[in-house]
């Protein structure tokens, strides 16, 4: 039924704009304006949000798609209520950045059950039964994981230290940024004894909670009580500097380790305030369209799509104008 509608209107508008008079149907006239791709976006909480999602209405903008996109303020409750509102208005994809892993299965289902497919942008769930979401398109946040432990194997090395106490604060809880970005780390330090993490807080990817967690981290270890900070996303750790660079006694030689690549977090790492920024793009919706448009023209597509991702580190050539944040 919406279709329909959607189609005469898509029509009369073409008509109205072409001044075709109920012509031959001209290739215009079959564009992709009857595509209706609904999106439930998990927040604004960080600026590798805020360019996710001017990535997905752009790159839906480009394709000639219409964005039907809800915000859920890290609600995942909101996200449930928005894949069923877009269920309800028959959209042709879904897609969705999943804030946890867990609680998925039954809205999924009944999505399945509409014929709708779906498409995990950005964040993965945890389900028994992948048949209900068509593909992923996201980071792998396990190697990234391992890119902050490799440098820091690498950055102990150069420092000669024999023993490095990390403090680490984490993304949001059951999320699969936080799970993986620390199973990576952890699988590559825990093989070197020079490490060891004293500390492991929730900061939810926030900035607010960043400066907070290191209010606590400092209160409780002292200025000089850690070596070392590994932070998951970059709005956590500029958070943490914020109140690190007001206090006394602090290592000259802290070892500051962020993720994301945001333009404000390789700034400080070309001003010697964070010592590596490993990526994580946050233009994901070209990918995520050309998924729409093989789905809709009936193509089979991959259940995965990793984009390529590295890491910047103050081993490196700052002054290379490829070193640059989004
Ligand atoms: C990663 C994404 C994370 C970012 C944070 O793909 O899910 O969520 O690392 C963001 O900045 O809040």
């Amino acid at each position: 039924m919406r279709k329909g509608i959607a189609m005469i209107l898509a029509l009369a508008l073409l008509l109205g704009l072409t001044g075709c008079s109920g012509k031959q149907e001209t290739e215009k006239e079959k564009d992709d304006s009857s595509i209706v791709v609904g999106f439930s976006q998990l927040g604004a909480e960080s600026s590798w949000r805020i360019a996710n999602t001017a990535s997905m209405e752009q790159a839906a903008k480009d394709f000639g798609y219409g964005l039907m996109m809800e915000n859920a303020n890290q609600k995942q409750e909101k996200q449930i209520d928005a894949i069923r509102s877009f269920i309800a208005y028959q959209v042709d994809v879904i897609v969705f950045s999943p804030i946890v892993e867990t609680g998925w299965d039954n809205v999924l289902k009944e999505a399945k059950q509409a014929g709708i497919p779906v498409i995990l942008m950005d964040r993965m769930i945890n389900t028994q039964d992948d048949s209900l979401y068509t593909a992923y398109v996201g980071a792998d946040f396990y190697a990234e994981g391992r890119r902050a432990g490799e440098y820091l194997i690498r950055k102990a090395d150069a420092l000669e230290k024999a023993q490095m106490r990390i403090v680490e604060i984490c993304g949001t809880a059951d999320s699969t940024p936080m799970r993986d970005r620390q199973q990576g780390f952890m699988d590559v330090i825990s093989q070197d004894s020079r490490f060891t993490v004293i500390d492991s807080v929730d900061g939810d990817f926030l900035r607010s909670k960043g400066e907070e967690c290191m209010r606590d981290l400092l209160a409780k270890y002292g200025s000089d009580g850690f070596d070392v900070v590994y932070s998951h996303n970059d709005a956590m750790t500029l958070g943490a500097l914020d109140v690190l660079e007001k206090t006394e006694g602090v290592p000259k030689d802290l070892v500051v380790i962020t993720v994301d690549g945001e333009k404000d977090a390789v700034d400080a790492l070309k001003a010697g305030r964070i010592n590596c920024v490993v990526q994580c793009t946050p233009n994901l919706g070209i990918s995520v369209m050309r998924l729409v448009k093989e789905l809709t023209e009936g193509r089979g597509v991959l259940k995965t799509y990793s984009p390529e991702e590295g890491a910047f580190t103050d081993f490196d050539d700052l002054t290379d104008p490829r070193v640059e944040g989004f």
